[in-house]
């Protein structure tokens, strides 16, 4: 399964990646799950205008942040800001049992009339404000201040509780992740705290909020990602403006804000998105780095980057109202948690329950954990790059030995390069046309590297490996190699401002909805819920401080 799901995403590849990635600029964006610190957050909710790839500028309206925040997370991001109106609203970082005080300060034009924010799952007071009809609100220039206890660790959503169909759509809404108070001893022994060893080894910084999602040991994880997905109809933004810079309307509400119908009257049926985000991003947007500065008010990217082996903690919801298939390339997300619970077997609790899927769909108001992993196990081939006896590459790190474990991974040298390779295929070379070592009866012939990712993420061959950059030749080099002066036999590997970072040699796997329509921008392909995952070979440094 996992072998026919690589071949598929190679072939998809072959279509879809290399004009993808004339999209790139330069260098590699960075990723992590940016947030403010709290436990008192002052928002605000405002009006301005978001970036999208066609060349829109959508009006939207955001929560952001009222006054500097306590603080960022994590620390390792040192160019970190948070605004005052941002979609998604800024992610509330805090840890579980903390008392939380959400100030809410209504900055939206007045003719939008009052706004909230909802925390399902909690247990929420509020104070001042107005009351409205699913919780207290602020009204035009006011302030509410919500209070609750952070009872349930894991990922959530927050969201207007004011004409929801209407305010979330035009983009309030935001994540709030509760980090667990007892992290538990495990994540920082066994193959944990050889992953540990290993990011030490190459100078890797850890970005973090904790070392495990929940306080059980079978929550712990290495990387972590946030992704909320919601879509916008550009037409429903349109006629929002409209009213809200209707001079009539906003006299009338200036009046008596606070009377019944000081509100837009914006139908949101039918409706016909065009835009489709992760993160208030498109794709190609989304590969930019976190805080960049020509999206002011969408900080936050999707850009999910690891090595083999590595636990990655997908952290996901679904924002707007429609459902997302999210798929995830290179193998099968485990269910970790939904809404703060995490699933655990009735008869066992010391087992997880979650269900191993293909597709994560993502479900209006629902958000979920989920744990993912990418080994190159069952290839059938050596994606590593290592090859037994003499290496025509010139590789010294080829005779690199693999010993497997229980599992079958390479998990006794940390500070290798093949570290969590899956022995079983280890010097299993590849056919020599274009990249192999044998001429017949390898497993497999890739194709020509021309036709896989250039730009930024350009690694010379399609596959990992410490010699991967060294057997990025043309298929017409009969006898590749560095020395080889013959022109056919130059290396591909791009050596201007297009290259990949010094030994990227990392697979890309798209991560995007299974809505074909949804991975457009305005109906043009590629756009939309697509982003690129990239897996690096150990050695590369993946630093994510933009
Ligand atoms: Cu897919």
């Amino acid at each position: 399964m996992r072998a026919m799901k690589m071949t598929n995403s190679i072939s998809i590849t072959r279509l879809l990646v290399a004009p993808l990635m004339a999209f790139l600029l330069l260098g590699a964006a960075h990723a992590a799950t940016p947030g403010i610190t709290g436990p008192t957050f002052n928002l605000t909710a405002q009006q301005a205008f978001l970036n999208q790839p066609d060349g829109s500028a959508v009006y939207s309206w955001g929560y952001g942040c009222n006054g500097a925040p306590l603080g960022f997370a994590p620390a390792a991001i040192t160019t970190a800001t948070c605004p005052t109106m941002q979609v998604p609203g800024p992610t509330l970082i805090v840890t579980e049992g903390q008392l939380v005080t959400v100030n809410l300060s209504n900055g939206l034009p007045i003719a939008a009339g009052n706004t909230s924010i909802l925390f399902p799952g909690f247990q929420v007071t509020a104070t001042g404000g107005q009351a409205g009809l699913l919780t207290t609100e602020a009204v035009p220039g006011g302030t509410v201040s919500y209070s609750f206890t952070a009872t349930t660790p894991g990922t959530h959503a927050y969201y207007s509780g004011t004409q929801g169909d209407l305010q979330i759509e035009m983009g309030l809404y935001g994540a709030v992740i509760v980090l667990p108070a007892n992290i538990p001893s495990n994540c920082t022994s066994g193959l944990a705290a050889a992953n540990l060893q290993a990011e030490a080894h190459w100078h890797e910084v850890d970005f973090r909020l904790a070392p495990a999602a929940y306080d059980h040991p079978k929550s712990c994880y290495d990387r972590e990602y946030l992704f909320q997905w919601a879509e916008m109809d550009p037409n429903i933004h349109k006629q929002a403006l409209a009213q809200v810079s209707d001079p009539v309307r906003t006299a009338a509400c200036a009046a008596g804000a606070t009377t019944p119908g000081c509100s837009l009257n914006v139908p949101t049926e039918p409706y016909h998105p065009a835009y489709f985000l992760i993160n208030g991003r498109s794709m190609p947007d989304l590969m930019d780095a976190n805080y960049a500065p020509e999206y002011p008010h969408q900080p936050y990217n999707g850009n999910p980057h690891m090595h083999p082996g590595e636990l990655t903690l997908v952290r996901a919801i679904g924002q707007g109202r429609w459902q997302h298939p999210f798929h995830e390339h290179g193998n099968h997300v485990r269910i970790l948690g939904r809404d703060g619970n995490l699933v655990l077997s009735q008869s066992d609790p010391n087992s997880l329950a979650g269900l191993l899927m293909f597709n994560t769909d993502t479900t209006p108001g629902l958000a979920f954990e989920g744990i993912f992993y990418w080994t190159g196990r069952g290839l059938n081939w050596d994606p590593y790059g290592h090859h037994a006896g003499a290496d025509a590459f010139g590789d010294p790190s080829a005779t690199l030995p693999c010993t497997p474990d229980a599992n079958g991974y390479n998990t006794s040298a940390p500070t290798a390069i093949n570290y969590y390779e899956w022995c079983q295929d280890h010097n299993k070379p590849l056919e020599v046309t274009p990249l192999g070592d044998v001429a017949t009866g390898g497993p497999a012939t890739l194709p020509d590297p021309n036709i896989f990712t250039n730009g930024a993420w350009y690694g010379g061959t399609p596959y990992l490996g410490p010699d991967a950059t060294l057997r990025g030749f043309a298929p017409t080099c009969a006898t590749p190699g560095p020395a080889n002066s013959n022109a056919n036999c130059t290396s591909l590997q791009p050596s201007n401002t297009q290259a990949n970072p010094a030994n990227e040699r990392g697979f890309a796997f798209m991560w995007h909805s299974h809505n074909e329509r949804e991975i457009t921008t305005n109906n043009v392909f590629p756009g939309g819920m697509l982003m690129m995952m990239l897996v690096d070979s150990r050695e590369f440094v993946i630093d994510e401080s933009n």
